[in-house]
């Protein structure tokens, strides 16, 4: 399976800054780079492995393109488990691209987006949630989210599934045992009622993971948050406190904001993906029409409503309508209500399930992102947190296998030596969290979206 080719690509952005990196792995790398490559040391010539190299880089015609730094790795001991060259050179677009095109010449194949991670993979370096977590490593932007992926990175997910599946071939062997040997006691401990108990178990540490994954996804990719509220009341405002920056354009104009704007904030270790929308309210305006029409299409998506309310007109019935659709619907919202510096404490209106702010002074800001934490972050902490759709999906799939051999097992009608199928099923839908299971299109679907240089 694996491809005999060696690939390249340039690894790290292409713009002008200290150093640029480009790779290449496979059976071929060292060769390459001896063409490529003359280091001031002879000792370069022996290939030790995890070495730095000095030296100059140069094209097919002899012209220098560099100095650069080469680093080699033999395989299996390189990220990929190929034999593997790191070119360090000058942080030049022009630089990387003829170095990569001279490469290329000699024979590499340029890598497709995650084809590194993907042969890593397939040389046995990493298990499919390892690859998985190298991307959200990348993607991290807080320490929690990091921490997350990083753990699952060491191995832990693997390893907990990894258990799972052991316990599954225990009982599936003893099953078949069983079947091929019905007069042998196998192990006589193996009553249906230790087999039930034995699922059972399995089919809590499931649950668990699966319980896990609201908490693991909001850890990772945040909370989809959207300012809504009528012309003027400070959504635009609100924003920019919270992002400590002037962002959106403020005016006293009412319909200023008409295309959304999105930005991401932390809250400690809540991400926050934030829109700011036209609002809501009834115009001629065709491009506030839109905007207000967008509005809605936010709302639809969001996870979390900061309803904005100027505290010198308390709620209007336009508001009021509002609050019944997001009730309707069922959204998770909360009353901002703004400009508390223009009107006097015992003036407020007391309206539930609202805090009071003032975008202009930062009254109360700490107030509303405490309460947005306490929403969505959940003290208890779990051992594992799983954030990725495919694992939610498997572990559905092997759960559902699992409750169907229980029930077959219960009733007694399927015959005994059927029985494993859904076992085997559930092991299956296991093995495709992991990988030892797994077909091109799911690697194909894993690897694109992974870029070019990983
Ligand atoms: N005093 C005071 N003025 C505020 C506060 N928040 C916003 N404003 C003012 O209210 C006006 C409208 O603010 P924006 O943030 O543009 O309001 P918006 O809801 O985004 O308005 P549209 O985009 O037009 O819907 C501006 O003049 C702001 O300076 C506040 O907390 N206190
Ligand atoms: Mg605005």
């Amino acid at each position: 399976m694996l491809k005999e080719y060696t690939i390249a690509n340039i690894i790290t952005p292409l713009i002008e800054c200290g150093i640029g990196i480009i790779r290449i792995s496979g059976i071929q790398s060292f060769e390459i780079i001896d063409k490529l490559f003359q280091a001031y040391n002879s000792a370069f010539k022996q290939k030790e492995s995890h070495k730095a190299y000095l030296g100059v880089l140069h094209n097919s015609n002899g012209d220098k393109l560099d100095e650069a730094l080469v680093l080699l790795m033999k395989g299996p001991h390189s990220f990929t488990g190929e034999d593997t060259v790191e070119i360090h050179c000058h942080g030049n677009p022009f630089i990387l691209k003829e170095t990569l095109k001279e490469i290329i010449k000699l024979g590499a194949k340029k890598s497709e987006a995650g084809e590194f991670t993907r042969r890593a993979f397939l040389n046995g370096k990493l298990d499919l949630t390892q690859s998985e977590a190298i991307l959200d490593t990348i993607k991290a932007n807080n320490q929690k989210a990091l921490s997350l992926s990083l753990n699952q990175l060491e191995g832990s997910l693997k390893n907990k599934i990894g258990l799972l599946k052991e316990d599954l071939i225990n009982i599936i062997a003893y099953l078949e045992a069983s079947i091929d040997f019905p007069d042998d006691e196998i192990e006589e401990s193996y009553t249906n009622d230790v087999i039930n108990s034995r699922i059972d178990k399995l089919l809590d540490e499931i649950n668990k993971l699966l319980n896990s994954y609201s908490q693991g996804k909001i850890i990772k990719d945040g909370v989809m948050t959207v300012l809504i509220g009528r012309p003027n009341v400070g959504k635009s405002s609100l924003l920019n406190s919270l992002l400590n920056e002037e962002r959106a354009i403020i005016t006293h104009l009412p319909g200023t904001t008409r295309d959304a704007i999105e930005e991401q904030i932390n809250i400690g270790d809540l991400i926050l993906n934030i829109v700011d929308t036209a609002g809501f309210r009834e115009t001629e305006d065709l491009i506030e029409k839109i905007g207000i029409k967008k509005t809605y299409n936010y709302i639809d998506k969001a996870q979390l409503i900061l309803f904005l309310v100027d505290a010198r007109q308390g709620l209007t019935s336009d508001d009021y309508i509002m609050i019944e659709h997001l009730k309707k619907i069922d959204k998770k919202f909360l009353i901002v209500i703004n400009k508390v510096d223009l009107i006097k404490k015992t003036k407020l209106e007391d309206i539930n399930n609202s805090i009071y702010i003032s975008a202009k002074d930062g009254t109360g800001l700490e107030e509303l992102k405490s309460t947005i934490k306490d929403l969505f972050i959940k003290d208890e902490i779990e051992e594992y947190y799983i954030s990725n759709l495919r694992y939610y999906e498997s572990l559905v799939k092997s759960k559902d296998s699992l409750d169907i051999f229980k029930e077959s097992l219960e009733t007694g009608i399927v015959p005994t030596d059927l029985l494993s199928i859904d076992l085997k099923d559930a092991y299956i839908a296991l093995a495709t969290i992991t990988g030892d299971d797994f077909t091109e299109d799911l690697l194909d679907n894993i690897f694109s979206k992974f870029c070019i240089g990983k």
